[in-house]
């Protein structure tokens, strides 16, 4: 089908006929796609077989990361690279007249994630497979991926996403697989050879039906699976109406939930936790079963990861398995459990933590609700004798207190290993949020520092720049990207550095055609890109960001021997649907970037542009355009970050606060490659322990503040006072939480020192190749390496040359 330019041109002719029943001067282009996706798809189920069968036949120890999010983007390119096969089908396709770009281009984003946490998990994905681990996801295919975001007079308006509106050429349903799920019902106990056993009664079944996914490893044989479980009607056994009863199942994986940690209690999100857990570990109980028979050896070939909190019902399903079906014990099921889970926390915003009130969880989950019971009690009791007498503790360390489930406490009290996602996380999570349970527990808690996949982000995402460096340095990096590092031998050649800095002109030049196009605006390309993408959030501190450019207006207007290089600030955030403040910074961005933008003296310093619909296939146009990475979160705040990391790496300059891997950033580039302002995490968590901060101090005492905030309620805009009265209020009558004014002076520093170092173009140009140097820890699959080798342990496979 690929040998050879011919064949492929012939098989492609072929195939296209027989799915669509026309010749290639006829077909749509998405005929087109489906049909190179098809054959793909064809090319590489003999690996995918194969795979699975070898895991099976070594008895190979496999894990299965289960996530209520998996932010994929798209696939037809980043599988054609990985097959080694994009440049014969470009010219194949060519020679039919169709432009393989076009087709990429056409395939929709998988877009089954908010943001950090689900592209992680791809990211993840795509590292098992490359480094030939035995690695499978566990999702849920969402009708519906994150809301498309359309931007009306300033204003988000959300529309639903519709990815599968042509279907999805790379899935493969499995009917064989599919697999119950209970909800509701009653539990009732009876004894059974003098063993107290459970039965549910009258609860209502849902059927998942698993869509499997080929994760195709680069450049060799393993294909993984990602398997996305489907919510539909069982065999009608309940006593509403068939009608009622489908719509509601079906209900259950319609919507990817944004990320809203506002709109709490949403009893469908639950459901959606435990259809996803329960349909997944039945299923790898029961494979597990049929390849080893004995149960009690489970946590040896088996490991399963759980992304956050969402997915941690996975430790009372397993032991509801183990004792209700299996049998065991309660202590034998303990153990198993105990050293099969592990589990990732990704926050400490404690508003962010979950919880689930009682009286909802009880009557939707009653034996995985007693079960829970149980564990807590145990644990209460437990901690009763090491700390005998101190209630308080345990009151704090319960999973079950004031009537609601602690998500968190369960994940810890269940798992082998803990872990956070940068370094000052984890310690923020062993010296605060979780100080008790480390107390208690030491030997779980450990680190795994984030990563993203360089393939993606790095050689799909920027050819130019992974062109000149195969040609200095060779292609070694694809395979070690540490070996990036090997760049830095070219500081001093001005060939290669003005080949590197016509890279960064072409990748911006690419970006302001797509901004151009659809906001209509042009811009300079020799102007700084400095940019913010990541959700809109009051903790990101996109308000900063605004402000900072607000100041810069007033100080162009006020003094007319102030100059500056040219900047063009680029934004592109989601705001949750019911985040009433987010959505009121996204207003404001547009309302200054109105004002800004069409003021002829103004724009020719400023330029400010808010990219609709962020998501991963932007990225990969963005990232490769920036020159400066905007990640100003307050400090302790931002678990780790990972659009840093695809910035640096296509390298753009990071300027930011000592928060989540920004600090392991620094680390790696020393401190003349980056731009640090602001606040430590140390200063700010005092700040909130002890008090002392004032923000009115710092309106009364710092005339630019005092003027931004002034304007921002009248007279800059067309707008009512009302409209950034919220904003306002935040900052001035509830004390500005995330420390806006504390850390601005800081920040406008920092700026000029931007605009000073971006005056000599070839030290900037040192800077930046430094970075893309020093990117190389920061690939995920370092990050996949340490979970395998530290948690999970499982190894790589031996592959047999075909
Ligand atoms: C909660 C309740 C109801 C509905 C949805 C949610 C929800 C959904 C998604 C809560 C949180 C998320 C996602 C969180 C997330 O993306 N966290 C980010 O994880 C990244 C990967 O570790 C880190 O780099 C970021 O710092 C962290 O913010």
């Amino acid at each position: 089908m690929f040998s050879s330019v011919e064949e492929f041109e012939w098989s492609f002719k072929e195939k296209l006929e027989s799915m669509h029943g026309k010749s290639t001067a006829d077909s749509t282009t998405q005929e087109q796609f489906q049909t190179l996706g098809t054959m793909i798809r064809e090319y590489i189920s003999g690996n995918w077989l194969g795979t699975s069968e070898q895991y099976r036949l070594e008895r190979k120890k496999q894990v299965y990361y289960l996530s209520i999010e998996f932010l994929l983007g798209k696939l037809l390119k980043s599988n054609l690279i990985h097959l080694g096969l994009r440049e014969l089908c470009e010219s194949g396709l060519k020679r039919l007249g169709i432009s393989l770009s076009a087709l990429e281009e056409f395939e929709s984003d998988a877009g089954l994630g908010n943001g950090g946490l689900g592209r992680l998990a791809s990211c993840f994905l795509d590292s098992l497979a490359s480094q030939d681990l035995p690695g499978h996801g566990c999702g849920i295919r969402y009708k519906h991926g994150l809301f498309d975001q359309k931007i009306v007079d300033g204003y988000q308006v959300e529309l639903p996403e519709q990815w599968l509106k042509y279907g999805n050429v790379w899935e493969v349903r499995r009917d064989d697989e599919a697999i119950e799920v209970l909800f509701g019902g009653e539990v009732e106990s009876f004894n059974n050879k003098n063993r107290l056993e459970f039965r549910l009664h009258g609860a209502e079944a849902i059927t998942a039906v698993p869509y499997d996914l080929p994760i195709i490893g680069y450049h060799t044989n393993t294909v993984n699976t990602l398997r996305l479980w489907s919510a539909e009607a069982s065999t009608h056994s309940s006593n509403k109406s068939l009608m009622k009863y489908k719509r509601e199942a079906e209900a259950v994986s319609e919507f990817l939930y944004p990320d809203d940690t506002h709109d709490e209690g949403k009893i469908l999100r639950l459901k959606q936790q435990y259809f996803l857990v329960s349909a997944s570990i039945q299923r790898i109980v029961d494979s597990y079963k049929e390849q080893y028979g004995n149960i009690r050896k489970l946590h040896e070939e088996i490991a399963i990861h759980v992304n956050d909190t969402h997915p941690v019902l996975a430790i009372p399903e397993l032991m509801r398995i183990l004792i209700d079906v299996e049998k065991l014990s309660w202590d034998e099921a303990w153990e198993i459990t105990t050293q099969t889970i592990s589990y990732t926390n990704h926050t400490t915003l404690s508003e962010a933590l979950e919880k689930w009130r009682v009286d909802l969880f009880k009557p939707l989950l009653p034996r995985i609700y007693m079960i829970v019971e149980e564990i807590n009690e145990r644990y209460c009791k437990q901690l009763w004798n090491k700390y005998p007498g101190d209630w308080d503790r345990i009151e704090q360390m319960a999973i079950i207190a004031h009537g609601v489930v602690k998500m968190a406490h369960l994940a810890i009290v269940g798992s082998k290993s803990v872990n956070g996602v940068a370094e000052i996380h984890t310690e923020i999570l062993k010296q605060r949020e979780m100080k008790l349970f480390y107390e208690y527990e030491p030997f779980k808690f450990n680190n795994k520092t984030n990563g993203i996949t360089h393939r993606r982000w790095l050689l799909q995402c920027n050819p130019e720049l992974s062109s000149l460096i195969n040609d200095s340095i060779g292609d070694g990096w694809i395979h070690e990207p540490t070996q990036l590092e090997n760049l830095l031998e070219y500081q001093n050649d001005e060939a290669f550095l003005s080949q590197f800095m016509n890279v960064k002109k072409k990748r911006k030049e690419v970006l302001e055609n797509y901004v151009h196009y659809t906001n209509g605006i042009a811009l300079d390309t020799d102007s700084i890109f400095d940019i913010q993408v990541k959700r809109m959030h009051a903790y990101k501190r996109q308000l900063l960001n605004v402000l900072h450019i607000m100041y810069l207006y007033n100080r162009l207007k006020e003094d007319s021997h102030f100059k500056m290089h040219p900047r063009t600030f680029i934004f592109g955030a989601k705001a949750s649907p019911g985040y009433y403040f987010a959505k009121k910074i996204i207003k404001l961005i547009h309302s200054v970037a109105d004002i800004v933008n069409n003021d002829r003296y103004i724009s020719q310093f400023i330029k400010v542009i808010f990219i609709e619909n962020y998501r991963v296939s932007l990225g990969e146009i963005i990232f490769p355009a920036a020159d400066v990475s905007e990640q100003i979160s307050t400090a302790s705040k931002e678990a780790s970050g990972t659009g840093n990391m695809k910035f640096m790496m296509n390298g753009a300059l990071t300027l930011g606060t000592l928060d989540g891997a920004n600090i392991e950033i620094l680390r790696e580039v020393g401190e003349e490659n980056i731009f640090t302002f602001g606040l430590t995490a140390d200063e700010v968590l005092n700040y909130y322990q002890y008090g002392g901060y004032k923000s009115s101090d710092y309106y009364h005492h710092d005339l630019r503040i005092k003027k931004v905030l002034d304007q921002m309620l009248h007279g800059l805009f067309p707008l009512p006072r009302e409209e950034f009265e919220p904003i306002f209020d935040s900052l001035m009558s509830y004390n500005d939480e995330y420390f806006l004014l504390r850390d601005f002076s800081s920040y406008v520093k920092a700026h000029e020192c931007i605009n000073h170092t971006y005056q000599n173009k070839r030290d900037w140009a040192i800077k930046s190749l430094n970075n893309v140097a020093k990117s190389g820890f920061f690939t995920s699959d370092r990050t996949i390496r340490q979970y395998a080798s530290e948690i999970w342990n499982i190894h790589q496979r031996t592959l047999h040359h075909s």
